[in-house]
């Protein structure tokens, strides 16, 4: 029999009052970033403190933002720090001097507290000490660590079984708290170890690690430098990786060109005004994207076929003019079938499913043609699809064919979300880690680690719904909220005996709990984390490979936060209490914790040297090199057919996106600066004429509803909002639609939650 997690829904669904929205920006960042992120430091730090963050973000010896993965410079570091407008927004979230007292919880009960929005939540300050909502109990109370550890080590020894736990990460973990955690993990006896990962891009690394032999991007930041070409597809770098926009200003400016391939005309890819730059703030910016291709959601595979159909008849006419033979002859496998299968396709059919008129799609051709140093970034857009694993694969044909991959100025780059995302994959934070990962830590440990797959996400939620996960562990991240169907996964947390959130800020994730519920308050990237007196750090990796230091410089404002290291080493002597692992030096000296790191993972010898040298260092990639660990020891072409979308007339493909004032499940304010919309999230983009087809008007209030497989979600109260979005697409915000896209609708092969493409129908709201 299924639990009631509450009365009322888990997402509140008051109406966004005060809603206004007017045209999207064409330019980004520029003096309106500024005076956005200053205001925003002001309102939520203490002004010195602000002054103090700003300028050792992302230097050399400071800390990395928090926010996204995207690189640093090697050299080069502009002195205002590395310095993005949302990079501020998330200091400011995580560096307030407000804090939780136990009186609030006194105030506000769990069922008072799942009616106020995240927005609201999120703005409550810090956590400082830990929590426990006891069994039955409305409020949660304090709790003492050492009582903490002692009711989760006895949860966890309960379990008939170690597979009844799952042990969940999200990519802000540092690379020396990933790797105790799932060692921890692993030596309770489970390899459920799910992340945000696989809500994330998984699909870039399940396609890139069998079609080039590592499932991590190719390029380095100076290959921007060195690029003929840029496409950017399915990602909106103005709002998530706004430091990006610099590195495709520098392409720009030595001479290359860029396409953007998104449903969207996203004003960071318009046009864009270096905030470092006096000349261009005065100019008013660069145009950034020469050929736009507003693709219909899902319409990638047709686009990225119909340009290469073109390619192939240039080609012909002049064989090795376009294709780069050599490379495919002496570094790939399988071109021929490529061919054979890319031949059966009809142009015309490709061109209509893409959305993309023919004209423009041979300016496109024209551009690749001519090109050999060809970067291709992608982010969400592709990745949360059915077919994301083959949107990607399909992305390696198309620089396979122009010997792009392994050259300077040409390759891969998947842009990681989470600061780090990729570090922690690397540390062993991985459901289906490589056996041969498992036999070096068995032969570092002496221990026989499992080696069968545990359970990602989307599997995990499974198990607690039919009742089989029984005690949820959350290293940061807010669950509920971020996972698909939100009453769904409510529903599956609800099932477990214990769930334990390990946090910065309250979420969502708090309120929606096991039995017995545990906030573990922890120090975030921005404090300074002193373990035997002395100042620890720890160190991340970034999107493109480079593992660096991050060093927090603020006093914590509560000495009753604890490290995340700390945390997972005192849950592991509390609950493996005969484990001869050094859990108790690891977490007085982070030293000896990358000592353990550099013996089992290859690429960090030497680590604790290395990782004290400015500007970090470069693990190994395969891809780059040129060398690519595949089953062929050659790169490899694939086929991968077009998705059919049969949307009845009445449907809508509706995508799922950020804003520009939220990371993630954080909601730092209730504007999208750039796509013109203020005050207020729960909206929907809507194309104008099919407004007028369905006798829409602006600001109508609608209900959504999916109907996938006979089983109906409903969310409701979203604005209509009208918006340059292809016909029958729409979009609206994660996570206020997550609730509409089903627990079953994921990614083939990477069980990547469908968030890009939820089937809905939009109905007038009663
Ligand atoms: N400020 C800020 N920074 C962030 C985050 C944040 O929330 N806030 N989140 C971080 C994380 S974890 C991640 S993963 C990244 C996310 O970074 P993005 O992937 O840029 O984030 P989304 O908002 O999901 O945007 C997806 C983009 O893909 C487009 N798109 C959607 N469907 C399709 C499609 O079918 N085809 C194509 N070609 N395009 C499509 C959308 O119009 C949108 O521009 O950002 C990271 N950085
Ligand atoms: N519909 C839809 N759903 C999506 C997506 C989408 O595009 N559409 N995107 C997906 C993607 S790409 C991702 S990555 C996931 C994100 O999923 P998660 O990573 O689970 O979610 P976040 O919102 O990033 O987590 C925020 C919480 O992390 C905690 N936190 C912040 N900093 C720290 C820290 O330093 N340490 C610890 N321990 N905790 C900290 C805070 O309590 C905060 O509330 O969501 C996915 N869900
Ligand atoms: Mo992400």
């Amino acid at each position: 029999m299924e639990k009631k997690t509450s009365q009322h829904k888990i997402i509140p669904e008051r109406t966004s009052e005060g809603l206004k929205s007017s045209k999207p920006a064409k330019n980004s960042v520029g003096a309106k970033a500024i005076k956005s992120s200053l205001l925003h430091a002001q309102k939520y730090m203490v002004k010195d403190q602000a002054i103090k963050l700003s300028l050792k973000m992302n230097q050399k010896g400071g800390f990395d933002c928090p926010g996204c993965a995207w690189p640093d410079p090697d050299d080069d570091r502009s002195k205002l720090g590395e310095y993005c407008e949302n990079g501020i927004k998330a200091i400011a979230e995580e560096a307030t001097n407000k804090s939780i007292k136990d009186s609030f919880f006194v105030e506000n009960s769990i069922d008072e507290l799942l009616r106020w929005t995240d927005f609201e939540l999120g703005k409550q300050g810090r956590l400082t000490r830990p929590y426990i909502l006891k069994k039955g109990s409305a409020h949660y109370t304090p709790i003492k660590w050492k009582k903490a550890f002692s009711l989760i080590a006895n949860e966890l020894n309960a379990l008939a079984d170690p597979d009844d736990a799952i042990f969940y990460t999200s990519g802000r973990t540092s690379n020396e708290a990933a790797y105790l955690y799932q060692l921890f993990a692993r030596s309770f006896g489970t390899n459920n170890l799910p992340d945000c990962s696989n809500m994330c891009h998984e699909s870039s690394g399940v396609a890139l690690s069998e079609t080039l032999g590592i499932g991590k991007g190719s390029v380095k930041l100076e290959d921007f430098e060195k690029a003929e070409l840029v496409i950017v597809m399915g990602q909106n770098p103005g709002t998530n990786h706004p430091r990006m926009l610099s590195a495709l200003e520098k392409s720009k400016e030595n001479g290359a060109k860029i396409i953007s391939i998104n449903p969207l005309p996203e004003a960071g890819l318009v046009k864009y005004t270096n905030p470092q730059s006096p000349f261009r703030m005065l100019t008013g910016g660069i145009k950034l994207t020469d050929l736009h291709l507003p693709v219909k959601l899902n319409g990638d595979v047709a686009l990225l076929k119909a340009i290469m159909i073109l390619l192939l008849e240039k080609e012909k006419k002049s064989p090795g003019s376009i294709f780069d033979l050599e490379f495919i002859e002496k570094h790939t496998s399988y071109y021929q079938e490529f061919i054979n299968d890319l031949k059966s396709y009809d142009l015309e059919d490709c061109i209509r499913e893409s959305g993309i008129i023919k004209k423009n799609i041979e300016k496109a051709v024209e551009l690749i043609a001519s090109r050999k140093k060809i970067i291709i970034c992608w982010a969400m857009g592709l990745t949360q699809h059915r077919n994301g694993v083959n949107n990607i694969r399909e992305v390696v044909n198309l620089l396979l064919l122009k010997g792009s991959i392994g050259i300077e100025g040409g390759g891969t780059c998947p842009v990681r979300g989470h600061s780090n995302v990729q570090g922690d994959r690397t540390m062993g934070i991985w459901e289906a880690a490589p056996q041969a990962f498992i036999d070096r830590l068995s032969t570092r440990y002496n221990f026989q680690f499992k080696s069968d797959h545990g359970l990602a996400t989307v599997p995990a939620i499974k198990a607690m719904h039919e009742q089989r996960g029984k005690v949820f562990f959350g290293l940061g991240g807010n669950f509920v909220s971020a996972s698909p169907d939100t009453e769904y996964t409510a529903t599956a947390l609800s099932n477990c005996r214990l769930t334990v959130h390990v946090s910065t800020k309250l979420n969502r994730s708090h309120l929606v709990h096991g039995e017995i519920a545990l906030i573990l308050p922890c120090l975030g990237r921005t404090d300074k984390d002193i373990q035997s007196d002395k100042e620890q750090f720890v160190s991340c990796e970034n999107s493109m490979g480079v593992v660096q230091s991050s060093q927090g410089i603020l006093t914590p404002i509560a000495k009753t936060m604890k490290s995340e290291v700390e945390i997972i080493c005192k849950l592991a002597m509390s609950t493996l209490p005969e484990s001869h692992l050094n859990w108790k030096n690891w977490y007085s000296n982070y030293n000896l914790i990358r000592d353990e790191i550099s013996a089992v993972i290859p690429g960090f010898e030497d680590y604790n040297k290395r990782v004290r040298q400015e500007a970090g260092f470069y693990l190994p990639n395969g891809a780059r090199e040129g060398n690519f660990i595949t089953s062929t020891h050659k790169a490899q072409f694939s086929i991968n057919p077009i998705p059919d979308h049969n949307l009845k007339h009445n449907e809508f493909a509706m995508m799922t996106i950020r804003s520009h004032d939220q990371f993630n499940t954080t909601i730092y304010g209730l504007d999208d600066r750039y796509r013109g919309i203020k005050n207020g999230r729960r909206v929907i983009l809507m194309n104008q004429e099919d407004m007028s087809k369905t006798g829409l008007k602006k600001y109508d209030i609608v209900d959504l509803e999916s109907d996938f497989e006979g089983q109906k979600r409903k969310v409701k109260n979203f604005k209509v909002v009208p918006y340059p979005i292809p016909q029958q697409n729409v979009a609206t915000y994660f996570p206020e639609a997550n609730p509409l896209v089903p627990i079953d609708s994921y990614a083939h092969r990477s069980l990547t939650p469908c968030s890009k493409y939820v089937v809905i129908t939009i109905h007038k709201s009663e």
